[in-house]
């Protein structure tokens, strides 16, 4: 008998269709999304699942399973809303989707970073309101904003997307410092500068990016002691997960100019995020769409799918979370 899979939310239709050929499958093609409950009774009719970070696999859904569920592919690289300790305990493999989404949110990330600097959520409103034409046009003003080029990235993270993040700025002649709780080998850290102490490290950024997993230890790492080492000048990008962000901290010290700006493409309590963020000039906002482009959507789902066929064909995984 194929083993039967659960795939929670749409994933891309290449990939369903690959999934049907080789296991009985419930797809959700109109993406709609299972309440908590009626996840974990469904759930129990599975084998495997490929899972998405909407869908609440916390300690009560793993005590809530009857032994048959065996494995879960998720589709994402960041798997916070799943708790790892609880699916070990249920003998439960658990696979996430690193790699094939860094160029994705590299490109991302720079698209914020140019985005908080040349003022581009302004300007596009400006445009696309009709009333450019009431502006005065003058030269030193009118969406004047700070040049990108030359500048100093601190990249806090230096994992595989912090890495990625670091040459496409190279692209921008930026120099790289950065913080990771280990000083990379030297081929993999390039010319970049390394910090051991975070705190040593902000007063030196032109731009802050952040690249690290939402994890106990990156809780609120953006908080209004970090904050205050922020330069005047600087802006601060977020692509990781809004967990990491000490949200009271940040809009006061936007709301007050003592950063220049922020993009964020991540929140607490997404899609819920906090109101005070929209009425920011200074703030470039984004849907959380890090890896939202065909490709690496695609290659995120296959991802999730090739480590259910080895799971079924009694081989290691390719990204299992350990
Ligand atoms: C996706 C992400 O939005 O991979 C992650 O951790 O946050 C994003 O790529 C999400 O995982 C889609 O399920």
């Amino acid at each position: 008998m194929r083993p039967k899979i659960l795939v929670t939310r749409k994933i891309s239709d290449d990939a369903e269709i690959i999934l049907k050929k080789e296991f009985e499958v419930t797809l959700n093609l109109e993406d709609k999304p299972y309440t908590y409950d009626e996840l974990i009774q469904l759930v129990n009719q599975y084998d495997g699942i490929i899972s998405s970070s909407f869908d609440k696999l916390d300690k009560n859904f793993f005590d809530n399973l009857n032994g048959r569920l065996k494995v879960i592919g998720h589709v994402g690289v960041g798997y916070d809303n799943i708790n790892i300790q609880s699916a070990k305990e249920k003998n439960i493999k658990v696979s996430n989707t690193p790699n094939v989404l860094n160029d994705a949110v590299a490109e991302i990330t720079m698209l914020l970073i140019l985005a908080s600097s040349r003022r581009i959520g302004e300007a596009y409103n400006l445009v696309k309101t009709n009333t450019w034409k009431n502006r005065k046009p003058d030269i030193t003003k009118l969406m004047v904003g700070n040049e990108v080029t030359g500048k100093t990235l601190g990249i806090i993270g230096m994992g595989r997307i912090g890495q990625i993040v670091a040459d496409r700025a190279k692209a921008f002649k930026m120099k790289i410092i950065y913080h990771n709780r280990n000083k990379l080998p030297e081929a993999l850290e390039k010319d970049a500068t390394y910090f051991s102490d975070l705190k040593s490290m902000l007063p030196n950024c032109d731009y802050i990016s952040l690249h690290t997993p939402a994890t106990p230890d990156t809780i609120n790492i953006i908080n209004e002691e970090t904050l205050k080492l922020f330069p005047k000048h600087s802006v601060f990008v977020n692509t990781s997960r809004g967990s990491t962000v000490d949200d009271d901290a940040l809009i006061e010290v936007l709301q007050n100019k003592k950063i220049y700006g922020a993009g964020l493409d991540v929140f607490n309590n997404e899609p819920n995020l906090d109101k005070r963020y929209l009425e920011l000039d200074n703030c470039f906002v984004l849907p959380h769409i890090g890896s939202a482009t065909h490709e690496t959507r695609l290659a995120m789902s296959m991802l999730a799918i090739n480590n259910l066929r080895r799971f079924f064909s009694n081989k290691p995984l390719i990204s299992e979370v350990v």
